[in-house]
Formats: structure tokens, sequence, C-alpha cells
């Protein structure tokens, strides 16, 4: 299999999808109104990810592009728990996407204590050989989920997926903390807004 080839639309896809959701953020911030987007990253999944995620779900390689949703992985981290809902609707009402499934799980978390909100697009994007329809995964999430999130991965890295259960259970502990954080700021949350845009005008 040419790796590099195959994965070069999704490359492409994560920069338009990185562009146009920046482009979302710059234009509430022309209007100084409060952006719900605090900041968006993208990667396409390593090929040895690919491979042992394969391996894992018994995904046949030649399936991988069907079958794997995250190839392509855009990730919008928002300051509030709102601002995700938000979000989710934009993208709703978009013409340049179809969203093909989604799964909340910050209603419902998962089993890990991992809370952020998937939403499955398929994306046409332009290649030499014409159009290709490219699978993508956009998380959207707070900064708190984000913040948990990316200690879990590292610690499921370091433990190859085995996390000591002291340390599970101090994960889930800090998963809920997190949670209370996003429930206390949304409380606050335009009082923030109104700080921020102070500043904002401020600083023009
Ligand atoms: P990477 O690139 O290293 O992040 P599915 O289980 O397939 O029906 P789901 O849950 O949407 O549906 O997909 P999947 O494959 O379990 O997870 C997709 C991605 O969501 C993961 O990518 C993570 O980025 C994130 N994720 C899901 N569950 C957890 C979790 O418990 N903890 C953390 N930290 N992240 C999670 P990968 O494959 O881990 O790769």
């Amino acid at each position: 299999m040419n790796w590099e080839a195959m994965l070069a639309p999704y490359a492409q896809v994560i920069e338009e999808l990185k562009v146009k959701l920046k482009g979302m953020r710059s234009q509430f911030d022309y209007e100084s109104s409060h952006s719900p987007i605090e900041f968006v990253t993208g990667r396409v999944k390593p090929i040895p990810s690919i491979l042992e995620k394969a391996e894992n779900r018994q995904i046949p390689l030649e399936h991988v592009e069907r079958d794997m949703q995250d190839i392509a992985g855009v990730r919008v981290v928002c300051q509030f728990v709102d601002d995700i809902y938000t979000i989710v609707n934009m993208l709703h009402t978009r013409n340049d996407l179809t969203i093909v499934g989604e799964k909340d799980y910050i209603s419902e978390k998962k089993d890990s204590g991992y809370r952020s909100y998937h939403m499955i697009i398929e994306y046409p994007v332009e290649t030499i050989k014409g159009i290709k329809m490219v699978i993508a995964e956009i998380q959207i999430r707070t900064l708190a989920m984000n913040f948990w999130a990316t200690n879990e991965h590292s610690l499921n890295y370091k433990y190859k997926g085995n996390i000591p259960t002291e340390i599970k259970e101090r994960l889930q502990r800090a998963g809920e903390a997190a949670f209370k954080l996003d429930e206390e700021m949304s409380k606050i949350k335009d009082e923030v807004q109104e700080a921020r845009r102070i500043f904002h005008e401020k600083n023009k």
C-alpha cells in the first residue's frame, strides 16, 4: 500500500477544515462577539497508529479508509460547554460537508471518564484525479475536557492501555473535577464574556 499517496487527501481535508473553522473564529472576533472557538488543531493519524488500530479492531487494510473514521482528525476546543453545541448546530447548517455520525460523550461520558462531542463528516476534496469523498472526525470539547483527555492519552500511551487502578481512580476524580469546573464556569459565563469583550475593545 502506498500510504503517503493514500493519506495525502486526508492532509488536505485537515488543512481546509482548519482554515474554515479558524475563519469562523475570526468572523466572531471582527464582530466583537464571543467566539465559541478557542482554538483548532488537526492531524493525520500516523501510519503506525493506523496499523495498530486496524489490528486491534480487526479491520482489513483494504477497508481501512471505509472503516476507520478518524484517519483525518480535527479538534475544536471551546471555553464553555454551550459553545460546543453552538458549533455542532453551525456545522449542521453547512453545505460544504455532510454529517454522517455523531456521538455525544458529554451527556454520556465514556467508561474511561472521557468527555467530548464527536462528529463524523464526509467532505469532498479536489484531487488530481477528481473529487474524493473523505471521512473525517471532528472532536469538539472544552479546555477542561481537553486538559483531561490529553493527560489520559499520555498515560494510556505510557501504560500501553493498562493504566494502574490507583491512577485510573485519580483520573476518574480529575474528570469529575474538570466537569465541575465547566459547570461553575458556565454559571459565570456572561461575566467572563463581558470582561473579554472589554479587554478586546481596549486592545483594538
Ligand atoms: P489519537 O489519534 O492518538 O487520538 P468507536 O469506538 O469507533 O465507535 P469513537 O469513540 O468515536 O467511536 O472512536 P474511537 O476510535 O474510540 O476514538 C476516536 C478518538 O477519540 C481517539 O483517537 C481519541 O482521540 C478520542 N478518544 C476516544 N476515547 C477516548 C478516551 O477514553 N480517552 C482519550 N484521551 N481519548 C479518547 P485514538 O485512536 O486514541 O488516536
